[in-house]
């Protein structure tokens, strides 16, 4: 071979918590430095765009603020003051804690808990393993997917939906509660071609006119919540004016005439009064919808996340249904293919030994768990130790000062594996250095496209950072848990996950790089009948039966209404709260990931909040001037952006900052609130009710 040693492309995947998951082209200058990093030509979702931060990454895992050390806490909680320690020592600090913890509570004291910073299978699910051998607490992850999936699921019965390249062949396409430009670039990869090649008009639905908005050629402003109410509209039209697909609904759906009662009062005046779109507004798109059929219905998670998320996802969805769009190609619906790839994860996660009966723990509900609520502990024991991966709760999680609280409890014992030295990890008691994704080996799947992808190790890590995989195996080691998994590297791992699911082998996999799992035109467009035993869609699901993993009802589940509606249970206008606040994606950070990076951190520059400048006017603010935003939970000092591109009474803070680059240190989550979303749990972290005011100078 003659290939420039000094300059390599190979290929990689982006480990981060996006639909994208981009295919990579990284180039390896060396055995331990990367160069450029761009998007991966070959993999048609990719289509080689990737977003700016990742492009950047060099930036990330050269910084040289990495932890490359294990650390043992050698102040207060929460002081910083660290102190180097060796991995074995680290090691067996945290076994000795952990059993000792186990030994006077049970097992049960003990609770993993990680998220998605990295969605490679093995690094981010082996924590499973461990907790499974050992009976350890579960975590029931609710903080991200669940009002969605759950929404999508009780239509559809499967977490599936049409191939989102196939947006290209959309006659129209409609960007749903998601911000694609900044969450998911690729999206808008795919939309554009269709508009560029068909005409076909991009339709987005947003509470701000965020980037996606301004790129839309109709962009619908609704108040935060109120999609109920603007689909339901929707489909009042479409029956009102014949548009809607009546063949299709007696075949394919438990369509009623019930539901086309319930819908004739649901008209797009009553909407306007609800959601603020003009009636005039929702009649034309409603027509468009109409005379195009073939539309696609991007549908995102950033709606989904308020406290009538799932009822809001379930209502967007119901109209592409109603249009019959599914039986064309470039029409239906996506949010996620992330129920379709069935890669076993039996040996990663040690799903043989999984003990049904060991309660899980409310993810979302972190500070009310460590605050040692009884329920929230289902009754249990309080958690007296914790091992953390690939998340970074004193910053992400709602209800932010409970969450420091429970984190500064003396008789709590953490453990936290990371890259950074995160607001997390500076609450434990020992740190651990990770290695970053193109240092270890991982098998990726793509929730927003149709892909599985191979993630190989290409440099050496700094230091000594160690995987996930295998602190998780020398913990186990060392505490005493037995599993043939704890024996197997990642490449072993991965190669027995694909053969197990009749998806080829490692060295197949390494060959090609990725495997497009692209289902049937009939199956990814429900042509032979919907994921629910009948092979209907539902217009009215039973909440109490969406197929999906969870933990039992949450949130007022009775309440929930029998077809697509306004569902009046977001935060109240409340005269002491008159303002609406969501907490939508910054471009350059993900979740507080890069808040790290100069280059992100340049760009984001400082925490502040979105307002209509005749809200500003009326509280006598001014650009950069600085007002307390408060509510129940908490408060912080946000700096004013005037902006026109929302309506009155709503507010947006964008990107979830370092809480220390708030004024009194604490971050935009002691607003947010912990409640469960009905009917299946979930943060809702746009929904909030607060008050604003001026913050008078201090003398
Ligand atoms: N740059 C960047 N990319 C990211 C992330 C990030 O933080 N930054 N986060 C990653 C993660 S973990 C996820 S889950 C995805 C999420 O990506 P998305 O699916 O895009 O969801 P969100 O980002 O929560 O919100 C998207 C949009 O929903 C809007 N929204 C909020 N409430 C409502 C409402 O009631 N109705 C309507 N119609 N819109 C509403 C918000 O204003 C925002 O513009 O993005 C991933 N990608
Ligand atoms: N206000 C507000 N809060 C939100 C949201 C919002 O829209 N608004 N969005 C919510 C959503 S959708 C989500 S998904 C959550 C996400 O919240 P988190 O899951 O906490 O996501 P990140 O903040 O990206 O933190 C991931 C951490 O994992 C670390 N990491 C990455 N790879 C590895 C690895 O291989 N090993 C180890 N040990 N560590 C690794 C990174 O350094 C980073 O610190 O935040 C939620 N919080
Ligand atoms: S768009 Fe998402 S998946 Fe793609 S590189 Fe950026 S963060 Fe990674
Ligand atoms: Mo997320």
């Amino acid at each position: 071979m003659n290939a420039p040693v000094a300059s390599l492309f190979r290929p990689s995947v982006c480990p981060h918590d996006c639909p994208s998951a981009c295919s990579l082209d990284v180039e390896v200058l060396g055995n331990n430095r990367i160069g450029r990093v761009r998007g991966l030509a070959a993999q048609s979702y990719t289509a080689g765009v990737i977003c700016a931060k990742v492009a950047r990454y060099s930036e990330r895992i050269h910084h040289p603020d990495r932890l490359t050390k294990p650390l043992m806490r050698s102040g207060p909680k929460g002081s910083g003051q660290f102190c180097e320690i060796g991995w074995d020592e680290a090691l067996d600090r945290a076994a000795e804690a952990f059993l000792a913890a186990e030994a006077k509570h049970g097992p049960e004291t003990v609770w993993p808990y990680y998220y998605a910073g990295t969605m490679g299978l093995v690094m981010r699910d082996g924590i499973h393993r461990l907790r499974h051998v050992k009976r350890y607490s579960g975590m029931y992850d609710t903080i991200c997917t669940n009002p969605a999936w759950t929404g999508f699921v009780a239509g559809t019965g499967r977490l599936a939906g049409v191939d989102p390249r196939e947006m290209a062949k959309s006659d129209c396409v409609v960007i749903w509660g998601t911000n694609p430009v900044h969450t998911q670039v690729n999206v808008m990869t795919h939309a554009i071609r269709a508009r560029k090649e068909r005409g076909a008009p991009i339709v987005a639905v947003d509470i701000y006119m965020n980037e996606t908005m301004k790129q839309a050629d109709i962009a619908l402003l609704v108040k935060p919540g109120t999609d109920g109410a603007l689909a339901s509209s929707i489909m009042h039209v479409l029956l009102r004016d014949g548009l809607a697909d009546r063949a299709y609904l007696g075949s394919h759906t438990d369509f009623s005439p019930e539901f086309e009662v319930h819908l004739e009062s649901r008209t797009p005046a009553w909407a306007e009064a609800i959601c603020g779109v003009p009636a005039h507004e929702i009649e034309s798109v409603a027509r468009l919808f109409g005379e195009k059929k073939r539309c696609y219905f991007r549908l995102g998670y950033g709606f989904s996340r308020q406290r009538n998320g799932a009822v809001n996802m379930h209502a967007a969805l119901c109209i592409p249904t109603m249009l019959g769009a599914w039986q064309h190609e470039g029409g239906g619906a996506f949010h996620s293919n992330s129920g379709t790839y069935g890669i076993s994860k039996r040996m990663i996660e040690g799903l043989d030994v999984f003990d049904p009966s060991v309660r899980l723990l409310d993810q979302s509900r972190i500070g009310a768990v460590l605050t040692g609520e009884a329920a929230s502990l289902k009754n249990g024991p309080p958690v007296t130790a914790m091992l953390i991966q690939n998340t970074n709760p004193m910053n992400v999680a709602p209800e932010q000062r409970k969450v420091r609280a429970g984190f500064a409890r003396e008789d709590l014992f953490t453990v936290v594996h990371e890259q950074f030295m995160t607001e997390t990890a500076a609450m434990a008691d020992i740190v651990l250095p990770a290695t970053m994704f193109m240092e270890h080996d991982d098998l990726y799947q793509g929730g927003g496209h149709t892909h599985i992808m191979l993630g190989p190790k290409l440099v050496e890590p700094p230091g000594a950072c160690r995987s996930n995989h295998e602190v998780i195996c020398a913990l186990a080691k060392r505490i005493g848990a037995e599993h043939p998994g704890f024996a197997m590297s990642p490449r072993e791992h991965i190669d027995w996950a694909l053969r197990q699911s009749s998806r080829g082998s490692l060295e197949e996999l390494e060959k090609q790089g990725f495997i497009d799992t692209d289902p049937p035109f009939e199956r990814a467009h429900y042509i032979t009948g919907f994921g629910h035993r009948d092979g209907k869609f539902r217009f009215a699901p039973d909440w109490l039966k969406v197929p999906l993993k969870n933990d039992g009802p949450m949130g007022p589940v009775a309440a929930i209404p029998r077809f697509p509606d306004h569902w009046a249970v977001i935060e109240a206008d409340d005269p002491a709260l008159p303002f609406r606040l969501a907490t939508s994606p910054a471009r350059q950070f993900l979740n507080s990931t890069f808040t790290e990076t100069p280059g992100s951190m340049a760009r984001e520059i400082a925490p502040s909040l979105l307002i209509h400048p005749e809200d500003a006017d009326a509280l006598g603010l001014t650009e950069g001037e600085v007002a307390e935003v408060s509510n129940a939970r908490g408060s912080v000092e946000l700096a004013i952006r005037r902006f026109d591109g929302l309506r009155h009474g709503v507010v947006i803070a964008e990107g979830i900052f370092p809480n220390k680059s708030h004024r009194r240190g604490e971050g935009i989550n002691v607003l947010t609130g912990a409640d469960q979303v009905a009917p299946r749990g979930g943060a809702a972290f746009h929904d909030n009710a607060v008050a604003i005011r001026k913050v008078q100078a201090s003398g």
